[in-house]
């Protein structure tokens, strides 16, 4: 008999059902899916004892995930039970960002929040607007529920550009969706370009691959302006400047061209607009690549000579690269690299951005979604970058219609996002959250920066205690969420929040009724077979091993596209203050800086789990030792990081 307390064996519990029982141990074993902003979407093994999740592993059956966790979401249990969780509906009693709160009951919270929305509502539905965005990526939590709520009421629409837009945009305009390689494939690749991705740390799936393909003897060269742990780990590493991008892909375009490294028959059956391209590739010697990009001319040539050469080259490009004013033409010019070479002919040649654009064909968003609540109503759009302005914005109803911003932010319903620690120009979106005359409900787990601005907190689930389905960015198979354990106190899920609100607002059409399980089912179309999903924890998509070896993109021509009708030909375009588009702030201000996500935190979430704070310690600046020594600056220093629009402190690291 195995000790209570003791490990479980997870080999020997059975693996085909959901929810699997052996009360011998009284240990269950649920299956899971990680809810978070990353492209690995792993597949979990919860471990629940006496009704308590003890251990959160991964599956070691699901290929992506082969059984192994970042070093955050292992420590997920530890969050969930965290002493600090929101367990109670709170009620604002001093001043906005002081964080002060009562508890009050769930029916008091609804009842007052209902009343006022609906007096908003009243005057004008718009002046209500939702904001969320990843912090979990379940379509059943995210927007299932939220979105029949906000259609039905007539809300604001928020477009959600926080993060990937450019390159999104960017896939969309070339290959017809966000689609690509599946990441498995890597392991066969002979040469592997990690652009803009610092692989290790955010997502060691895709890692994992690319190190079997090294000791197949692969290549591996990391395009970085910094020296990641990736980099490290690489054969060769290119330190460009931030966003230069475009530029190298330009230059290695024109030797690809001059030492004709072209699949001729790949560009003239499956592309569109090449000529154009071509055109303005020749005039990108290295030499010209290597002064925008500051590398040296002949590793612009060297690059090029691998990708030319070497069968099978997968691209891993990553959403570090595309957030520079010039980061979608830059991505379009990467995606167009595989097709000049015919690397997709290759099952482990071609590129991954995104694999999202796969799932188009088994989501059923309109039905989970509601937009016919909308009517014929057509609510102005709010972009989520620009909230401390938008907050900040009177109601200008006597402008002309088309400058028009419409009415004064009046309510504010936030789940998902911690905006005050994450959106832009923070100064700005704080000074909005502390507007007096802002009605602000913010469902959470914890009181993050954002909740110690609310009128209301109310306390959500943790992905342990509801349930879920999920997609992918980065692989290829959709996945089950069950829920592991009950709700810890009072928290209800997000999508339970959102019936219970639609309840005190009136809305009565059956669609608001319709329970979590009810929307996990309605989340997938016939495509995808939900018992089967729910049995296995995971199912994977029928897609060819190598999707593009003859063309067949998602664009109505199933060509790649060079020249889009709407954004004619992608270019190198210079970055905001840089030497190249401003020289004299440049001259002023000649240091870029970047901020890559920290290894043992997800954006701002797992901030308060102390075991990861424990390995961070404190924001570090990372600087190279020439630039140090020119300011006098030693490591382990306390430094003042500045430019005309803000500055911030840190510690420089060795
Ligand atoms: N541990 C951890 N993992 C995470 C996250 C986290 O916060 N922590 N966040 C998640 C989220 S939401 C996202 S979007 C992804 C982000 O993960 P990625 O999409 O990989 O993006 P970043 O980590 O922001 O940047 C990756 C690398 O891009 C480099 N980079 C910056 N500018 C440029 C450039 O102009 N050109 C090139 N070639 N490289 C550049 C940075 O130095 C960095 O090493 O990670 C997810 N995973
Ligand atoms: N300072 C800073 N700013 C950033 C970034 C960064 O790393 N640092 N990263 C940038 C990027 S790439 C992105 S994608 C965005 C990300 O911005 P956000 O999507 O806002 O990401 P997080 O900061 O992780 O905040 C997510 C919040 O959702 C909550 N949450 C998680 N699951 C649930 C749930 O089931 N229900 C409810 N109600 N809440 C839940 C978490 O507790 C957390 O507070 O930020 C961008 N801005
Ligand atoms: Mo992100």
């Amino acid at each position: 008999r195995v000790p209570r307390a003791g490990p479980v064996n997870l080999a020997e519990s059975p693996r085909r059902t959901g929810l699997c029982n052996d009360s011998s141990m009284s240990t269950t074993l649920v299956r899971g899916a990680c809810p978070h902003d990353c492209p690995d979407t792993c597949a979990l093994r919860i471990t629940v004892l006496d009704g308590r999740a003890v251990k959160v592993q991964g599956d070691p059956d699901h290929p992506p995930t082969h059984g192994a966790l970042c070093t955050k979401v292992s420590r997920y249990a530890e969050r969930t039970y965290h002493a600090e969780r929101v367990l109670t509906p709170l009620k604002r009693v001093g001043a906005k960002g002081i964080g002060s709160f009562l508890p009050v009951s769930w029916d008091e919270a609804l009842r007052d929040i209902a009343g006022r929305l609906r007096a908003i509502a009243a005057r004008d539905q718009q002046a209500i607007v939702p904001y969320s965005y990843a912090g979990t990526m379940g379509l059943v939590q995210g927007e299932s529920m939220a979105a029949r709520f906000f259609n039905k009421l007539g809300a604001s629409r928020l477009d959600r550009t926080i993060c990937s837009s450019a390159g999104g945009e960017a896939l969309v305009a070339t290959y017809g969706a966000k689609i690509g390689m599946h990441v498995e494939n890597y392991a066969r690749s002979k040469l592997i370009l990690v652009r803009g991705s610092n692989s290790i740390a955010p997502k060691l799936h895709f890692w994992t691959f690319a190190q079997q393909a090294k000791r197949n003897g692969a290549n591996l060269t990391c395009i970085d302006p910094r020296k990641t742990e990736t980099a490290d780990k690489c054969h060769q590493h290119i330190g460009l400047l931030p966003g230069t991008d475009g530029a190298l892909a330009l230059g290695i375009m024109h030797e690809l061209i001059v030492n004709d490294w072209l699949d001729h028959d790949y560009i003239a059956r499956h592309t569109e607009g090449w000529m154009k391209l071509r055109e303005r590739a020749l005039g990108w010697p290295p030499e010209r690549a290597s002064a925008t990009c500051g590398i040296g001319a002949d590793e612009v040539r060297s690059l090029a000579r691998d990708y030319g050469t070497i069968r099978p080259a997968a691209i891993r490009l990553n959403y570090g690269m595309q957030r520079v004013r010039g980061g979608g033409n830059a991505a379009r010019l990467v995606a167009i690299l595989p097709c000049l070479v015919g690397a997709w002919r290759d099952a482990a040649g071609g590129m991954l951005l995104s694999s999202s654009g796969w799932f188009n064909a088994v989501r059923n968003d309109s039905g989970l979604q509601r937009p016919d609540l909308l009517g014929a109503r057509r609510p102005r759009i709010i972009n989520m970058s620009t909230i401390g302005d938008d907050l900040l914005r009177e109601s200008d109803a006597q402008l002309p219609d088309k400058a028009r911003f419409g009415p004064k932010i009046e309510a504010l319903l936030v789940y998902n996002s911690n905006p005050v620690a994450v959106a832009p120009e923070s100064p700005k979106v704080v000074q909005g959250f502390k507007r007096e005359d802002l009605f602000t409900v913010v469902l959470e787990h914890f009181l993050t920066d954002t909740a110690d601005h609310a009128d209301y907190v109310l306390p959500a689930t943790t992905q342990l205690e509801h349930l879920d389905v999920h997609l992918s960015y980065g692989h290829t198979y959709a996945m089950m969420n069950e829920a592991a354990i009950p709700p810890l106190g009072q928290a209800r899920s997000n999508a339970q929040i959102f019936r219970d609100l639609a309840r005190h607002m009136g809305f009565d059409e059956p669609c608001f009724a319709d329970s979590d399980e009810a929307l996990a089912r309605c989340a997938l179309n016939h495509n995808v077979d939900f018992a089967a999903l729910r049995d296995r924890g995971w199912v994977k998509l029928t897609l060819p091993d190598a999707p593009f070896a003859d063309g067949g993109f998602a664009t109505p021509s199933r060509k790649c596209i060079i020249d889009s009708p709407q954004f004619g030909v992608p270019d190198h375009v210079p970055n905001y203050e840089s030497a190249e588009s401003s020289p004299e702030l440049a001259r002023s201000y000649p240091l870029a800086m970047i901020s890559p996500p920290a290894r043992n935190f997800l954006n701002s979430t797992f901030v308060n789990v102390k075991s990861l704070r424990d390995i961070e310690v404190k924001p570090v600046l990372e600087m190279h030792l020439n630039d140090a020594l020119a300011r006098g600056i030693v490591s382990g220093q306390r430094v003042r990081i500045f430019n005309q629009r803000g500055s911030t402190q840190c510690t420089r690291c060795s």
